[in-house]
């Protein structure tokens, strides 16, 4: 292989474009002949982690295991991108510490709770508010912002960027670091 291994750690609501930007950097980092793998809820909260709800004991010992698998991958040379909700910094910072300074780059996807509700792409900020989903982050349960992101995706005179721009960005980000 030639390339370094490296956890990209990518956190914000759900709603915020975490599985996108994973799915589209996956896409460009492959096209570049990088060998990457993404980790997010739909292949491993069905499998590995299908015991855990989402109490924050249950997210800790997510975000935990998450953070060991995806150091397994950077330990083996692998790109691995890690799209979770992340929501408490502790567990943030527990898996940063797994890993070598510069091999743990933590994306926040800045997005407001307002933009994300109404993209609702699930219908789950609806249940949510309607009480039928209990302790959904962001409506009744906190998200605690990552002061020490390496990367924040904002919006910048109202506008976010799209996948393919943030890509760009953190295509340069890589190569620079
Ligand atoms: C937050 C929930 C919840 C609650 C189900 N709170 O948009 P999605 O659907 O596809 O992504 C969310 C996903 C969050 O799983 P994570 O493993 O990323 O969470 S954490 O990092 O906090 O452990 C959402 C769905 O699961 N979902 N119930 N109560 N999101």
């Amino acid at each position: 292989l030639n390339q370094k291994g490296c956890v990209i750690w990518i956190t914000g609501l759900s709603g915020s474009g975490k599985s996108t930007l994973a799915c589209t950097l996956d896409h460009a980092l492959l096209q570049r002949g990088k060998l990457s793998y993404v980790l997010d809820g739909d292949n491993v909260r069905h499998g590995l982690n299908n015991n855990l709800g989402f109490t924050a004991e249950d997210r800790a010992e997510n975000i935990r295991r998450v953070g060991e698998v995806a150091k397994l991958f950077a330990d083996t040379g692998v790109i691995c991108i890690a799209s979770f909700i992340s929501p408490y910094k502790k567990d943030r910072d527990a898996c940063r510490s797994l890993m070598a300074p510069g091999e743990f780059i933590e994306v926040f996807m800045d997005v407001a709770l307002e933009v994300c509700e109404q993209r609702d792409p699930k219908g789950l900020y609806k249940l949510a508010r309607a009480g039928k989903i209990k302790g959904f982050t962001g409506i009744d349960d906190p998200y605690e912002d990552p002061p020490e992101a390496e990367i924040v995706m904002r919006a910048v005179d109202g506008k976010y960027a799209s996948p393919e721009e943030m890509t760009v960005q953190m295509l340069e980000y890589l190569e620079e670091n």
